[in-house]
């Protein structure tokens, strides 16, 4: 078997709180690896490390922080992850992310008075993904998914901000699915795809946010 030097795709999911996102992944990734193709999951916030630890206790309200401070650590946390994405995309695996910049721009963006482009500043120079998915559900749909409520941001008028500033990323590369759709029926479209980005990029390089 000849060697190859194929990279892997950098695949992000995204959408407002319960919209299926770590459903999702966690689907693709199986019917990748079943197909043969290799893939990892990665989700952010990582509340594994230090960073996410502190970022844990200010999601599920046990401590506070201010807006701007609270901003650059889930940025941090990605910044954390660089180093090992590149790695393996680069070893020819695809990534399933489950939220990624997007995320930390229009939930801070969604404050008051916290303006979008110095949302994006810490963003700039992480690997840019090769796909990002937009699970859309509408907020009268998402507050009926068990558990929502429970942590920070998860109320009707925030996810309402957040859902409007996502329009703002609606460019080439970024696609909206209808995450209504039944659970196995959502990960075969989004598995088409996944595998058609996977073809199309693996001879270009990585770029850059
Ligand atoms: N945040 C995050 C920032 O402010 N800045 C950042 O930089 C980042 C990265 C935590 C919070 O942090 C904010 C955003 C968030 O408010 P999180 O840990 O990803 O981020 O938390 P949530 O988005 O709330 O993650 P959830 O796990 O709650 O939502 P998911 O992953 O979208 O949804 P999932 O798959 O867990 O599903 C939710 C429920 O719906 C059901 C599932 O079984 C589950 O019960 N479900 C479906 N039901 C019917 N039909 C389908 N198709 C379904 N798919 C799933
Ligand atoms: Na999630």
């Amino acid at each position: 078997m000849t060697k190859t030097a194929m990279r892997g795709a950098l695949i992000v999911l995204e959408g407002c709180d319960r919209s299926g996102k770590t459903t999702q992944s966690s689907k693709l990734v199986e019917a990748l690896n079943n197909l043969k193709i290799p893939a990892k999951k990665i989700s952010f916030p990582d509340r594994s490390t230090p960073i996410g630890s502190i970022i844990n206790d200010y999601l599920s309200k046990k401590i506070d922080l201010p807006d701007k401070s609270v901003h650059l650590l889930f940025s941090a946390n990605r910044w954390e992850l660089e180093p090992e994405i590149r790695k393996q995309i680069e070893a020819g695996v695809t990534l399933i992310v489950d939220r990624y910049s997007y995320s930390g721009v229009v939930f801070t963006s969604a404050k008051q008075s916290i303006d979008f482009e110095w949302c994006c500043g810490p963003e700039n120079g992480l690997p840019k993904p090769d796909l990002v998915m937009f699970l859309k559900l509408p907020i009268s749909d998402i507050i009926k998914r068990s558990g929502f409520g429970d942590e920070r941001y998860e109320n009707i008028e925030f996810q309402n901000k957040v859902d409007k500033n996502y329009e703002k990323f609606k460019t080439d590369n970024f696609i909206e699915v209808d995450a209504a759709q039944d659970i196995s029926v959502l990960t075969k479209n989004l598995l088409e795809q996944v595998v058609k980005t996977i073809d199309s990029v693996k001879n270009q390089k990585l770029d850059k946010l």
